[in-house]
């Protein structure tokens, strides 16, 4: 079990600490919201799913994309704005989608992917389907509408859903208890409905072990509608960008210290045998060295792909700079 962990985990650090190093050369053409200090929920929550189960992510879906199991050259060519990218290079860092890994998209806005994960969930259910559906979001998220709307759906229509909020203290420089008159998101959860589950610092042996353990439950049908899970993690970088924000003044070195030190991907690497683990890092580097030489060999899309995937169609070049 903590080899593939392992794996999971140390493939999205390493991802991220080489988007942070490319990022200034201004090769990368998206902004990105990364992960670094967060890998263990997403690569806990999705271990258990199996690939034709679906994630919903956010716009902080690299660990979330990755942990799916979704394409390493797609997403690192689709940050190039890339035509190899998984959207071709159209949405970048905060739209990743891989549909064959299940990793059904992100947004931007906040909170919307909630409410598309209930979607799908409830087709799910009507196509008597045996997928799972994963629902990530932030702890900001959790005070848009659509939060409160969806968990009730999904309650009230019995779905195969597991909501899994990445609670990381903050959203963007505002901390929880600025934000939230009762800091209590499984209290909400269960006021839904719902039963929910608190999992503090960034325990990624508990994440799994509870995450297993509701996916086997809606798997074998002892569970019979969707489960909730808060779990308590810390944004090390900049909410956008590749760089640190301590210097801002609204929070502190010393506060994320302690999460730091707890850093899961040391944690687990410590349980994994020496010859396994340098195979593992080995095997990831030659992937991400492999992974951005395609995103720097491949084409930037066509001029005509201006106007493919949009509502309104405008069809050759000549049309395009005559409606410019
Ligand atoms: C509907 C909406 N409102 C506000 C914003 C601006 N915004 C972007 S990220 C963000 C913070 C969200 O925090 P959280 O859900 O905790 O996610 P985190 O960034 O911590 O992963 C906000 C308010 C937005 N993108 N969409
Ligand atoms: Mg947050």
């Amino acid at each position: 079990m903590y080899e593939p962990l392992y794996k999971s985990l140390y493939r999205i650090r390493r991802v991220e600490e080489e988007v942070a190093r490319i990022y200034p050369t201004d090769k990368l053409k998206s902004p990105v919201h990364l992960s670094i200090g967060q890998e263990a929920v997403a690569a806990a929550m999705c271990a258990p799913l199996d690939r034709h189960d679906i994630v919903f992510g956010t716009y902080r879906s690299h660990a979330t994309y990755l942990a799916k199991g979704g394409d390493l050259k797609a997403m690192l060519a689709e940050m190039y704005g890339k035509g190899t990218g998984c959207t071709k290079g159209k949405g970048g860092s905060m739209h990743l989608i891989d549909i064959d890994a299940g990793v059904m998209g992100a947004s931007a806005v906040v909170g919307t992917t909630i409410a598309n994960a209930v979607g799908y969930a409830y087709s799910v259910k009507l196509k008597k389907q045996s997928t799972i559906v994963m629902s990530f979001f932030g702890d900001g998220a959790s005070e848009e509408g659509v939060f409160a709307e969806s968990l009730n759906f999904a309650v009230l229509k019995k779905l195969p859903i597991i909501f899994v909020c990445e609670n990381n203290g903050y959203a963007i420089h505002t901390h929880q208890t600025k934000r939230q008159g009762l800091p209590d998101i499984c209290g909400r959860a269960r006021a839904a409905g719902l039963p929910a589950e608190l999992i503090e610092d960034n325990d990624i042996l508990t994440m799994h072990e509870r995450a297993t353990a509701a996916v086997n439950a809606l798997r074998e049908g002892t569970a019979t509608g969707p489960a909730f899970f808060e779990c308590k993690t810390y944004r090390w970088k900049e909410h956008v960008g590749p760089g640190e924000d301590f210097k801002l003044g609204f929070r502190s070195k010393s506060e994320a210290q302690p999460w730091i030190e707890n850093d899961q991907v040391k944690r687990v690497a410590a349980l994994v045998p020496a010859v396994a683990r340098k195979q593992i890092e080995a095997a990831v580097e030659a992937e991400i060295q492999e992974a951005v030489a395609f995103a720097e060999n491949s084409e930037f899309p066509d001029l005509s792909e201006l106007t493919t995937d949009v509502f309104h169609t405008v069809s050759t070049p000549a049309a395009i700079q005559k409606a410019a």
